[in-house]
């Protein structure tokens, strides 16, 4: 099967805008730096990275009958929020599990930002006290073992819909999009940037590229800055999606090792917690280009592709694709860093 054979519910607008980052390509003095914008995909509750997995979750979900989406993140999860859309547009229930995965001392961080949406939004949204792991988790089972018992039908979406079947379809069906972009502007992305924690954004983006490639694609190099702090896990897990992503659109062979980058060196030493190079590249973004990032996830990616070139490892005459998954909501939820 190819990515085309598989059934999507659309929840985007369409293919994520593509544009220039002109002012901090000069800034950097090295690189041509573009984006690709996640953070302005849908219409619900500002789309984001997981709303693109969604649409090829949602067909199966409707197709088992299920009432109810159960979904896993921290307080400050951006997929639990876009889960919670998703099941209001589609009239379903939403039990979400949020866990305390960032220790984060901000008396409004489990009341603002994507945890205020998503009680907006009407999910039945439950904290948890259980810290980081983007492993499968009890609560979450347990949640999905709740709803069973009171005769509701969940349907399981784990953390990020990474460990889902499906989760990896999205970001493979992005590489395809980017294609067809490149092809339009002009241009040739030989670099993508992106963050990664439970993986299966990045992974779909190594298969999808993987499949392109060898239908006689031109190589390109998809680099995962590493947000986790668990740079181990998070590398097993994306090689793991990479693969069974690959093989389920239809790649022959076996992925290469160098086709699964997780960078490591702007995480910081916790998930969620952002370092001093996070919080520099959230302000250079916003006062070069007016972009919006994030201090869990884009922030970190940022830093990375901010000090990958100007140290000249990724070179001079790249073009360059910082992917920006939408993490932007939880920036409520870290005002005291900005004074
Ligand atoms: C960690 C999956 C993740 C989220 O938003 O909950 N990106």
């Amino acid at each position: 099967m190819a990515i085309t054979d598989f059934e999507r519910y659309p929840l985007t607008f369409g293919p994520s805008p593509v544009h220039r980052l002109d002012r901090l390509s000069r800034h950097l003095g090295g690189a041509q730096v573009w984006a690709k914008r996640e953070d302005v995909n849908s219409g619900l509750a500002f789309g984001g990275n997981k709303t693109r997995k969604l649409e090829y979750i949602v067909p199966d979900a409707l197709a088992e009958g299920a009432d109810t989406l159960v979904s896993i993140g921290g307080y400050q999860s951006n997929h639990t929020r876009q889960v919670a859309a998703v099941a209001a547009k589609l009239g379903l229930k939403c039990r979400l599990v949020q866990e305390k995965w960032v220790d984060w001392d901000d008396p409004v961080n489990d009341k603002v930002g994507n945890i205020l949406l998503s009680r907006i939004m009407g999910a039945d949204v439950r904290l948890d006290p259980h810290g980081f792991d983007i492993g499968i988790r009890r609560s979450w089972e347990d949640a999905i073992a709740e709803v069973e018992a009171s005769g509701g039908r969940p349907y399981a979406i784990p953390a990020g819909a990474s460990e889902h079947k499906l989760g990896g379809l999205g970001f493979a069906n992005w590489a395809h999009e980017v294609v067809e972009q490149e092809k339009d502007l002009g241009v040739f992305f030989d670099t993508i940037v992106v963050c990664t924690v439970t993986g299966s954004t990045h992974a779909g983006m190594i298969a999808g590229f993987a499949a392109l490639e060898d239908a006689g694609g031109r190589p390109r190099r998809v680099i995962g800055i590493d947000a986790s702090a668990t740079l181990e896990k998070t590398r097993e897990q994306v090689g793991r999606i990479a693969r069974s992503t690959a093989k389920l659109i239809g790649v022959e062979r076996d992925l290469r090792d160098d086709e699964v980058t997780v960078l490591e060196g702007w995480a910081g030493d916790h998930y969620g917690i952002p370092v001093e190079s996070t919080i520099q590249a959230i302000k250079l973004s916003g006062r070069l280009e007016g972009m919006i990032i994030d201090p869990v996830y884009e922030g970190k990616s940022m830093a990375g592709l901010i000090d990958l070139i100007t140290s000249g490892e990724i070179e001079r005459d790249s073009t360059v694709l910082y992917a920006h998954l939408g993490g932007q909501p939880a920036l409520n939820a870290y005002s005291g860093i900005f004074g």
